[in-house]
């Protein structure tokens, strides 16, 4: 794996700890070019466990079968190892063509660019009121990226807790494109008959951007699933930038948290800041003022809060861990799957530029990573079947509706003058002490 490194191996004794499993794996780097055609396995788990140390591009599961992207050196790793595979390319004609815009195609129930910008466009037209759609940045494929505004009276800015959901900053981790998208389906949709949401709707300005790596998801979808990062062209003639790597706090702080190689998968790009889609979610942020967020991932099934770039906790640790605590409870309680958490650097490895670190240093709110089940790979890694969307979901909402309520409460409750401050570390002075290597 070239410059890549596999940061969760490096802190097994945090992981013991923790419970958690291999999670967290930067898997293979580079978009193998002859990957053209699709077969299916039988889903079974004696053959699933066979299939795993192949590495393959597993799509998705269907019918109870894998389906897999392969070029010749998968197809003979699969005769090699004596494992029986259909052919299944003529079922995908749109395999090397435009989207389909239709819901289905080669990603099945997950959402593509053009399928989640239908959605997130019949969501605003059905609640006019409540739903307004914003391009918070264009990427280097001429994507939009997409900010949904939900409260009452959409069109004011009123003096409300505002809170912020993100998805996707990384292209293979298409369960973190559903999540945040139900959360606003789910809002608009119950606001009528629930008296809990009406209120969260009411007295708060929630944002929702399921989808803010739209070039990799595509790439991702269409070419090679485990894609992770942008669709940047680099100096050095390789393609992309970590996102979760590109935010300006701590940026580049070690080359263990982030890595100045650009083939790596955890490149951190040639600047701060350097990629629209990082941007998009810095000038937001900057616009509006955030009480709290969540952005998702996966796949670990924890919740992770900052510090990345370093094990120092905090000085939030006793609220950061309080409010994990009480969101693993409520997502526990609801499929009883348990979501473990702590800090990002001690719980599972090093970052630095990464998203949460930037919002909780430049503002002090509190900022989570959620990663979504499943809990290792052998459980499905970054592919989960479609069957699982609704009871992530369904686990997710609770907490999510949880830190909007926290968030309407102490609305108010910071200090004046905090906005001036907040103001001067927008503006570029949110440096963490210490060292800047290049
Ligand atoms: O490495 C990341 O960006 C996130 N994990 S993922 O497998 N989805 O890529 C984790 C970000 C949270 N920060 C730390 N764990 N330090
Ligand atoms: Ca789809
Ligand atoms: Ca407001
Ligand atoms: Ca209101
Ligand atoms: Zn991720």
């Amino acid at each position: 794996m070239n410059a890549v490194r596999e940061p969760a191996k490096r802190r097994a004794l945090a992981v013991a700890i923790f419970g958690f499993s291999c999670g967290l794996l930067l898997s293979s780097p580079a978009a193998p070019p002859e990957k053209k055609d699709i077969v299916s396995v039988e889903r079974t788990p004696r053959l699933a466990a066979r299939l795993q140390p192949l590495g393959l591009d597993q799509l998705f599961e269907w019918e109870g079968r894998v389906y897999i992207l392969v070029g010749p050196r998968d197809i003979w790793k699969l005769d090699r190892n004596r494992i029986p595979y259909l052919l299944e390319s003529h079922k995908f004609p749109a395999l090397n063509s435009r989207p389909s815009l239709l819901q289905g195609g080669i990603n099945g129930d997950y959402h593509s660019y053009l399928e989640l910008e239908t959605d997130l466009q019949a969501l605003e037209r059905s609640y006019p009121q409540m739903a307004r759609l914003f391009t918070i940045g264009i990427t280097l494929e001429n994507r939009r990226i997409y900010a949904l505004k939900i409260s009452d009276n959409v069109a004011l800015d009123e003096e409300e807790a505002e809170v912020l959901f993100l998805g996707c900053h990384h292209a293979r981790e298409w369960i973190s494109v559903e999540v945040p998208f139900l959360l606003a389906k789910y809002l608009l949709e119950n606001y009528a008959s629930d008296a809990g949401v009406r209120r969260a709707v009411n007295e708060s300005e929630v944002w929702i951007a399921p989808l803010v790596n739209p070039d990799g998801l595509e790439y991702s979808i269409r070419f090679y699933r485990y894609w992770r990062k942008n669709r940047r062209l680099n100096a050095d003639g390789s393609y992309g930038v970590d996102l979760n790597r590109n935010y300006g706090y701590g940026w580049a702080y070690d080359n263990g948290g982030s890595s100045p190689e650009p083939a790596s998968e955890v490149y951190r790009g040639s600047a701060a800041f350097s990629e629209p889609e990082t941007r998009a979610v810095r000038d937001l942020f900057e616009q509006r003022e955030f009480q709290a967020l969540v952005t998702y991932h996966s796949y670990s099934q924890v919740i992770l809060y900052p510090w990345g770039y370093t094990t120092t906790p905090t000085d939030k640790e006793g609220l950061h861990r309080s409010l994990a605590a009480a969101m693993s409870t409520l997502m526990a309680a609801v499929n009883g799957r348990v979501y473990g958490f702590g800090p990002s650097a001690a719980s599972s490895y090093l970052t630095n530029g990464d998203m949460t670190d930037w919002a909780f240093g430049v503002s002090g709110i509190p900022a989570y990573t959620i990663e979504l089940p499943p809990v290792d790979q052998l459980g499905g890694g970054f592919f989960n079947a479609e069957r699982d969307i609704d009871p992530i979901f369904r686990e997710n909402l609770p907490a999510a509706l949880f830190l909007i309520d926290w968030s309407i409460s102490n609305f108010g409750a910071s200090p004046l003058g905090l906005r001036e401050a907040r103001a001067d570390l927008l503006r570029g002075r949110g440096k963490v002490p210490g060292r800047h290597l290049r």
